[in-house]
């Protein structure tokens, strides 16, 4: 029998015969179990993430319990699946895209095991299904990008930029939602052109690769790339080198995440901007589930700060990155 079990069976006796019962919670403190199910291992992005979970779990004491869903939807609703089978107390996740969860959701739900959403939304019409989402805005996001073009365009307004853009991982909220601000933006300048849009899975050998196809099919009339992350942008830019083209100068690179590989891509004057997106999102998942747990209201949507980096900043701000 393990030591909770005999403290309670202790206590209760103790109890029966004094008429006093400790609380529970006086009692050896069960430390709070979260199960939670990463997308994957895609980028720099996603490791910075993880290692941000599982450091802040580690110092709050919290037992994680972690499942890596290799950017598969039917590994995360597995793994939620087996978070309810556990009965852990709270069960967080990434969703990788953000339709397909009303079933499972609702299964967490009838079992009385509160959700919280980190980094990207669903789409559910019982918005119940969740406590909290805590994440940034990507549609602002694709509007910061789109805003530091629009300012670029307007150096030279005669000319005509032909875009080719790297969409994230297909039906994900982060694709969605960067394509859209970034296109919001963009209209108000008719000379602004998306010739080509494809998915490069937000990682580096799959951008490089959508790359090549774009450089073959456009070569030198292609002006920009519109990277939906640093790690499609930095596979883009061998691609780029690889035509025997400038990246950064031939091809203005304008990228999302914020990460290193970003930063000394810029020092290197091969990217042009990078928009931030912070995966740091561990401690406050940690606090609200802890608040959740205690029965103490949380706010339903949890947007995190962030800025806008364009190369001229990067050499000074590389020293203060934290991913
Ligand atoms: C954004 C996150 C995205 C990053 C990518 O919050 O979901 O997924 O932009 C990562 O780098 O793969």
């Amino acid at each position: 029998m393990n030591i909770t079990r005999r403290a309670v069976l202790a206590t209760a006796v103790l109890g029966a015969f004094t008429g006093v019962f400790a609380s529970p919670s006086a009692l050896a403190a069960k430390p709070l179990t979260i199960g939670f199910s990463q997308v994957g291992a895609e980028s720099e992005w996603r490791t910075a993430n993880t290692l941000s979970i599982k450091d802040a779990a580690k110092k709050e004491g919290v037992n994680l319990k972690f499942a890596d869903a290799q950017q598969r939807q039917e590994n995360q609703v597995k793994a939620i699946r087996s978070f309810i089978a556990q009965r852990v107390d709270v069960i967080a996740f990434s969703p990788v895209v953000e339709s397909g969860w009303e079933t499972v959701l609702r299964e967490a739900k009838d079992a009385k095991i509160p959700v919280i959403l980190t980094d990207r939304a669903v789409n559910v019409t019982d918005q119940s299904l969740y406590v909290a989402f805590i994440g940034s805005d990507f549609v602002e996001e694709g509007r910061r990008a789109g805003r530091w073009l629009m300012e670029r365009a307007a150096k030279t307004p005669d000319r005509t930029f032909n875009i080719v853009e790297l969409q994230g991982t297909v039906g994900s909220a982060p694709a969605i939602d960067r394509k859209n601000g970034f296109a919001e933006v963009i209209a108000a300048n008719p000379k602004l052109k998306i010739t080509r849009s494809q998915t490069g899975d937000f990682t580096r050998a799959k951008g490089k690769e959508v790359m090549e196809a774009f450089l073959k099919a456009q070569g030198k009339s292609i002006d920009v790339l519109y990277a939906h992350n640093d790690d499609m942008a930095i596979g883009a830019i061998q691609a780029i080198e690889e035509a025997g083209l400038k990246p950064g100068v031939d091809i203005l690179v304008i990228s999302i995440d914020g990460v290193k590989g970003a930063f000394q891509a810029m020092i290197a004057g091969k990217m042009n901007v990078t928009v931030e997106c912070s995966p740091l999102l561990g401690p406050q998942l940690m606090s609200i589930a802890r608040d959740v747990v205690a029965g103490k209201p949380v706010p339903k949507r949890i947007t995190t700060v962030e800025g806008v980096f364009p190369a001229e900043v990067a050499a000074k701000e590389l020293p203060n990155r934290k991913y």
